[in-house]
């Protein structure tokens, strides 16, 4: 029973982190060679704070849509050959299409990472010690994150981000535009997001938008967003 616990927990810990890897790989990725990402836990495994119809509907639908229009937006263009953080980089030159499709296929993929079951609480180490240097506490932090998600008219998406000069920021996006493109307001590596769009939520909460963005504390996968921040600063 323990030996089956430890193997389990070493195959999902790995597992998670082979994901982080696969994620980051993405953006290095040509973006004709894009893949789907997998999901690595059930439609179900978030539940109470974001229920199993939201996440199917999320993750099968609208993820998978900006997906398929992203490798059609960019099929027999000349940004077809380069990554995707290439893409990202030409932002303001794209056509909309692309743009918006190229947003919504990176942004989800990371979304959908960094939450997981049993999760949420605080982070630790580094990562706990700049964000309390740089917002005072993790309550700041929370605070001012929390903000930028409420303050976001519409749909959009807030964002932790680590910068150039290595600070951490909190900004936040419209529609699927996102802080690693060259036109975006602040600039920045994202290690972590929150999608606010209502298809987001709006299954469970309605016009509730608050009660999701507390909810969405209790699935934050810290020891993703740690492994993100690692790899922003070095
Ligand atoms: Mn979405």
């Amino acid at each position: 029973m323990i030996r089956r616990f430890i193997i389990t927990s070493i195959l999902l810990v790995s597992g998670l982190a082979l994901f982080a890897q696969n994620t980051l790989k993405l953006l290095q990725t040509p973006a004709v060679k894009a893949v789907f990402p997998p999901l690595s836990y059930a439609y179900i495994a978030l539940e109470p704070s974001i229920d199993s119809l939201t996440m199917r509907i999320h993750y099968s639908r609208h993820f998978r849509a900006y997906y398929d229009n992203f490798l059609k937006a960019v099929a027999g263009t000349p940004f077809e050959t380069q990554t995707i953080q290439q893409v990202f980089g030409s932002a303001g030159n794209l056509p909309i299409a692309l743009k918006n499709n190229a947003g919504g296929f990176y942004n989800h993929a990371l979304y959908f990472e960094i939450m997981a079951p049993n999760s949420g609480g605080q982070p630790t180490g580094e990562l706990a010690a700049v964000i309390n240097q740089s917002f005072g506490s993790f309550d700041g932090f929370k605070k001012a994150f929390t903000s930028a998600a409420m303050g976001r008219f519409g749909s959009g998406w807030a964002w932790l981000i680590v910068k150039t000069d290595k600070s951490l920021a909190i900004t936040s996006t419209s529609n699927q535009d996102n802080p690693l493109m060259d036109n975006a307001e602040v600039k920045g590596t994202p290690i972590l997001l929150i999608d606010v769009w209502e298809h987001a939520y709006y299954l469970k909460y309605q016009n509730k938008r608050a009660d999701y963005v507390t909810a969405f504390w209790n699935v934050i996968n810290w020891k993703m967003v740690s492994d993100l921040y690692a790899k922003a600063i070095h």
